[in-house]
């Protein structure tokens, strides 16, 4: 058995203003955020989509093992790759896979098979979950783990000003092969990453967010 060794905790973030305050600011520059499915193809630079995945893998995780990778895309034909093997499964899912109530609950969204998004969009974020370690030991929880730092990639870009689109086309394993990833991870998350284009427009239905007395109890 090993000891576990321990430092004291000294790299604390401390905000400027109350945790009141804080709270509701932080809340105010998230409430805005808004999935988008029409990008601009304006640049993002790479160092910014490093900032972005290292914020993300500063998620917890089970036992820390971290079980994620970030496969960043911004190579025109790897994007064409993919939004072809994408659009081929969302043709079949809106002709028949779905069924006809699945399609009535996206109907508000105005969502089809086009997914032209998976080209525009300077930065294709690949998230993959390790469902064993690269040297092939146990993970814990992984679909919690890596939906956490997911989470932290979406807010991570919010706060930098760029948009985001959670997108599981489904099913994804042909991520795997594009991108020709190794078998202990399985695809779970596409995030296309950039600017929203000009004139883009959001859908009405995807506004209403549950108030907070549908979403919190409190005992
Ligand atoms: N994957 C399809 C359909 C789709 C499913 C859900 I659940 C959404 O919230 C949005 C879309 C598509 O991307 O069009």
């Amino acid at each position: 058995m090993t000891t576990p060794r321990f430092v004291p905790l000294t790299d604390v973030h401390r905000p400027s203003a109350p945790p009141e305050e804080a709270a509701l600011a932080f809340y105010e520059v998230m409430r805005r955020r808004r999935t988008v499915r029409e990008f601009s193809s304006r640049p993002v630079s790479r160092t910014t989509i490093e900032r972005l995945v290292a914020t993300a893998g500063s998620a917890p995780s089970g036992a820390n093992k971290q079980p994620w990778r970030f496969v960043c895309v911004s190579d025109p034909q790897t994007k064409r790759a993919i939004r072809e093997a994408a659009e081929a499964e969302e043709r079949a899912f809106y002709a028949g896979r779905a069924n006809a109530e699945w399609l009535a609950d996206l109907e508000p969204l105005g969502t089809d098979a086009d997914k032209a998004f998976l080209e525009v969009a300077p930065w294709l974020i690949v998230v993959f979950k390790l469902v064993r370690a690269d040297d092939g030991g146990q993970v814990y929880y992984p679909t919690e783990s890596v939906g956490l730092a997911a989470g932290l990639l979406l807010a991570a870009a919010h706060h930098a000003g760029l948009a985001t689109l959670t997108h599981t086309p489904s099913p994804m394993a042909f991520l795997s092969e594009v991108l020709q990833r190794p078998d202990n991870e399985r695809p779970f998350l596409l995030v296309p990453v950039g600017y929203p284009a000009e004139g883009c427009r959001v859908p009405v239905a995807a506004l209403r967010r549950k108030p907070l007395d549908e979403i919190m109890v409190v005992r």
